[in-house]
């Protein structure tokens, strides 16, 4: 591994093709070869004695490179089947080190809906220094086309989006801005690479809020770009280092830890997200859910083509409107009114007041009745009962289940 956060999955199983369920736990992860230790040791040291100046064994300065980052670089870059990875100290500093790039004259097209600090930071941050930005429906093919300039740079998509669970086409959003020369990054945070790989579908950046599905469990804050592309990757390493926005060795260990288990709780996250959108579609005080493992989803298809799964995340919106989805989120024991998701405990919040006030009157703005859940991995019965009755104080409309209970 060197600093441009070349890929090297640390292992001695250069002659096998690890399945996903493997790499999650091996790659990166390889006992540590001095005291044979099976959990990557977390490198505190903040510098690296040489033996003359510039003669290292491979670290010199801990925001430049650190052995436990390094792991982190390896474990994630092999998920992601990329060549490079870098690991931030948070999704936002990841997207930064990506928008950095560009130049006043600059453009950048986005979906219609996206994490609201991805908004922010797009259209504040860049969008007021002279990047000039274009938000359109990525799942409509004429709509990208007609955003598409010469000087578009960056295309920036999320699948599924938050927070409606919209699904893009990441082959034919790639294909229709490499015409135009663009570079293409998905925000994989939702799907995570154990249900989708951008990079295989012709995207060229990947990045992640690695606080969510990769922590898993809402104790750490991170990001992560990984990329194939050499000179990109180098300019990354560059910027990585240059603004030093890096996760503390302490917060690699944590992610490490995490993505030895990602795929089980995956697995466990997309059968209980199954079982509550299936129960909320049937649910009388709900108007409309938005999962994209619904036959009725409008790009189900395309889903059903590109992810392995569907995914943990649910929304919908209850009858009654914002009145009703503020009680409803209010109401419930088990889902825990928070902003975040990804992580074994169950959240609920509503996104227009939360997660996505920075899209308030913007083109991405948000149904104030819109209802997110991060659905986790506790029992599915439990949740779906905890649902019930909080949709049943808010809207007086339980289910028949519900009502005979109560009998
Ligand atoms: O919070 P941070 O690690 O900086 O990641 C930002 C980010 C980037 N991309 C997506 C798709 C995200 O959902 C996020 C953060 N989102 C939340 C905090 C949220 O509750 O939606």
């Amino acid at each position: 591994m060197d600093n441009t956060g070349m890929n090297d999955a640390g292992m001695n199983f250069e002659d096998m093709e690890l399945k996903f369920e493997t790499q999650v736990v091996h790659a990166g992860q390889a006992p540590d070869e001095t005291t044979g230790a099976i959990t990557v040791p977390i490198h505190l040291a903040t510098t690296f004695v040489q033996s003359a100046p510039g003669q290292t064994r491979g670290y010199e300065y801990s925001r430049t490179s650190n052995p436990t980052r390094a792991s982190l670089e390896r474990s994630v870059s092999a998920l992601e089947s990329a060549r490079h990875g870098f690991a931030f100290a948070s999704g936002m500093a990841a997207e930064n080190a990506l928008l950095n790039m560009m130049v006043p004259g600059d453009h950048v097209v986005m979906g219609l809906d996206a994490y609201g600090g991805t908004f922010r930071l797009i259209t504040r941050v860049y969008g007021e220094r002279g990047i000039a930005w274009s938000a359109v429906d990525l799942s409509n093919p004429d709509s990208l086309a007609a955003a598409l300039r010469p000087e578009t740079r960056q295309v920036w998509l999320e699948t599924p989006t938050n927070p409606t669970l919209t699904v893009v086409d990441i082959a034919a959003v790639a294909d229709a801005a490499h015409q135009v020369d663009a570079i293409v990054v998905v925000d994989n945070t939702f799907a995570t690479p154990y249900l989708q790989n951008p990079l295989v579908l012709g995207a060229d950046a990947v990045v992640h809020s690695s606080t969510k599905y990769l922590g898993g469990h809402s104790d750490v804050v991170g990001g992560f770009v990984a990329v194939n592309d050499d000179d990109l990757a180098e300019r990354l390493a560059f910027v990585q280092n240059a603004a030093g926005a890096v996760p503390s060795p302490f917060d690699c260990y944590l992610l490490l830890r995490g993505i030895k288990t990602l795929t089980v709780r995956m697995d466990r996250h997309c059968d209980n997200a199954e079982a509550v959108a299936e129960f909320l579609s049937a649910h009388p005080a709900v108007k409309r859910v938005c999962y994209p493992g619904i036959a009725s989803h409008l790009n189900h298809q395309v889903a059903a083509r590109q992810m392995r799964r569907f995914g943990g995340m649910v929304s919908f919106v209850p009858h009654g409107g914002e009145v009703a989805a503020v009680a409803t989120v209010s109401a419930t024991k088990i889902f825990q009114l928070a902003e975040s998701l990804g992580a074994v405990e169950s959240l609920i919040e509503q996104p227009a007041t939360m997660t996505h006030q920075s899209v308030a009157e913007s083109p991405l703005e948000v149904d104030p009745g819109l209802i997110r859940l991060s659905v986790g991995i506790e029992n599915a019965d439990d949740l779906k009962a905890d649902l019930d009755q909080a949709l049943g104080q808010a809207t007086g409309q339980a289910t028949k289940n519900r009502e005979h209970h109560r009998s």
